[in-house]
């Protein structure tokens, strides 16, 4: 399938997502929801026989994403917003449960909605030009694509208000320092250093990579215990499959054959 917005392409095991409306910064409209959802639809199901390991998402030009698209949101009412915002949540919630991996590459700017939608991935690597924030207080807003629960649980209350109600940007070594992306990279290395960690995860045992973020995802919303309840079990199943292979490759000294 072909779409307007975004670009996809797979490299072996690796999906990449472009997003490509450079003309906007790469801001998000319905377009860009109604072809995201499309497009995970084809990736969950496998279609074309493409089973990809880790997928990663990226922007063209000097933002990553700018924000929701303020010219579709600027003349929309109570109603409207709620079921843009709906759209929003859902989608990336729908993101977040992929039983892969996901990768953010952010290139530049990752602002409101772009901030956000970096906040549903699994692990975030930044150029170090990128620039984050959740501006929507300048505007009279809050953000309503899950930003407000997200970025408290991955910074902490006090960085994720700090953020959240003075507006400002802040740069990728802020970012950094606060756990808000795992890695930032010269501009230029960007795509090759999330290629190579995608294809590092790739090549791990693929069973066992769903698994855990699957549990790691579980357990945050969950108790201590009911996490490690679900680990005990997810443990047991690595038994007699992948993890029973694994050990077996290890001590004989081969590659493991997942
Ligand atoms: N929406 C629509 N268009 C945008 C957006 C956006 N979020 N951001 C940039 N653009 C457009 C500009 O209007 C401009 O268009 P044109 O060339 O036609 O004038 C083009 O992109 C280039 O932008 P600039 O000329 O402004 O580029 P600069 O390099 O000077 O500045 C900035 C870059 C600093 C990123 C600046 O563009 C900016 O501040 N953008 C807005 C950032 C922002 O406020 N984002 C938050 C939006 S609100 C939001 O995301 C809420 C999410 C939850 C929604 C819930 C559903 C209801």
């Amino acid at each position: 399938m072909s779409y307007e917005i975004l670009k996809y392409s797979i490299q072996e095991k690796i999906g990449i997502i472009k997003i490509d409306r450079p003309s906007a910064l790469n801001a998000l409209n319905s377009q860009f929801f109604h072809e995201m959802n499309l497009l995970l639809d084809e990736i969950i199901t496998g279609k074309d026989g493409e089973n990809i390991r880790v997928l990663v998402i990226t922007g063209e030009g000097k933002a990553f994403v700018a924000g929701a698209d303020i010219s579709e949101m600027k003349d929309m009412n109570s109603e409207q917003a709620r079921e843009f915002s709906k759209t929003g949540q859902s989608t990336f919630r729908r993101l977040e449960l992929l039983e892969i991996p996901v990768i953010a590459a952010i290139n530049g700017f990752a602002l409101g909605g772009g901030c956000e939608l970096a906040l549903a991935c699994d692990i975030r690597v930044a150029s170090s030009k990128a620039k984050f924030g959740q501006p929507e207080v300048n505007l009279g807003l809050i953000p309503g694509y899950g930003g407000t629960q997200r970025l408290p649980r991955i910074v902490g209350l006090g960085n994720a208000l700090h953020i959240l109600m003075t507006g400002d940007m802040i740069s990728a070594d802020e970012a950094l320092r606060m756990g808000l992306v795992q890695k930032v990279t010269e501009p230029e290395q960007l795509m090759e250093t999330v290629i190579q960690m995608a294809n590092k995860i790739a090549s791990r045992g693929p069973i066992a990579v769903k698994r855990v973020k699957s549990v790691a995802r579980q357990g945050m919303l969950n108790t201590f215990e009911i996490g490690c309840a679900l680990e005990k079990e997810r443990f047991g199943d690595t038994f007699g499959n992948e993890g029973t292979e694994g050990m077996h490759a290890f001590l004989e000294k081969r590659e493991p054959n997942w």
